[in-house]
């Protein structure tokens, strides 16, 4: 990555984006990821395990290891959206946006007035993407990114509305949690047939509304079949399951020589 290459140029025009998705509160495994070839690492503060200091640290790790970075804020923390931009997150992912106003007040929060209430000091967002202040100030609302995530009925319901939001950047599905909420609790099945349809939908109605779709996807097959469906940004590999893989993997591998 240079140091003017901004994921939001990248993610309008149209190319996906692969970005890899850390939870492991080792800033360390998001600079890996990003060294072994993901766009992007997407530093999880919703289901994850780190918190404000150790995401600083990933967002500086993931800058060094060249990728574009992204945080997923806890649900209804646009206080930590704001401090997380400042500390050089080019994309903010919100979990469970229900409805226009969660999407209005997220969105806001990570932008400069007139597009919002952001308030100023991008110290070291500057410093990541190696600008001054005063360029950062000039390109953050462009730049930075919020995405809302669509991941229960309510919100499929809200889509129109939320998609009409002109702060909010897009939209970033979430299909666990859709599978749960579209079965009303009966079903945890995020790469199901009823669920590829919905997605699929989600995707077309915001490119029609002139916003960006992304989702989060569990194998490679889905980030193919999400490409084809319209996504521009795509999660593709959790760091606790490389790392768990790779364990059992050479676990494995001990008791196959051993046993001949
Ligand atoms: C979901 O699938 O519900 C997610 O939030 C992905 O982490
Ligand atoms: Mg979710």
């Amino acid at each position: 990555m240079s140091e003017q290459s901004f994921l939001a140029d990248k993610l309008r025009s149209g190319k996906p984006v692969i970005t890899g998705w850390s939870v492991l509160c080792v800033p360390m495994i998001a600079e890996m990821m990003a060294r072994g070839g993901y766009e992007a690492v997407t530093v999880d503060l919703q289901h994850g395990m780190y918190d404000f200091a150790s995401a600083c640290e990933a967002l500086a790790a993931t800058a060094l290891g060249g990728a574009h970075r992204i945080v997923r804020i806890p649900i209804g923390d646009n206080a930590l959206a704001g401090r997380l931009a400042d500390m050089g997150a080019e994309c903010l992912i919100a979990p469970m946006i229900n409805s226009r106003e969660d999407a209005v007040s997220f969105a806001r929060a990570v932008k400069y007035p007139p597009d919002g209430d952001r308030s100023w000091s991008p110290f070291r967002a500057a410093m990541l993407s190696g600008q001054t202040m005063e360029e950062y100030r000039k390109g953050a609302n462009s730049q930075t990114l919020s995405l809302a995530m669509i991941e229960t009925q309510e919100a499929i319901d809200a889509l129109d509305d939320i998609l009409s939001v002109p702060e909010l950047d897009g939209v970033f599905v979430g299909p666990s949690d859709l599978s749960i909420s579209l079965s009303n609790g009966a079903r945890l099945d995020p790469n199901g047939e009823a669920n590829a349809k919905v997605c699929a939908a989600i995707a077309e109605k915001a490119v029609k509304a002139g916003k960006l779709a992304g989702i989060f996807c569990m194998n490679a097959d889905k980030v193919k079949e999400a490409i084809q469906q319209g996504f521009c940004l795509i999660s593709h590999g959790i760091d606790r399951s490389f790392v768990g893989d790779a364990i059992a993997n050479a676990r494995r591998e001990v008791d196959e020589i051993t046993s001949t």
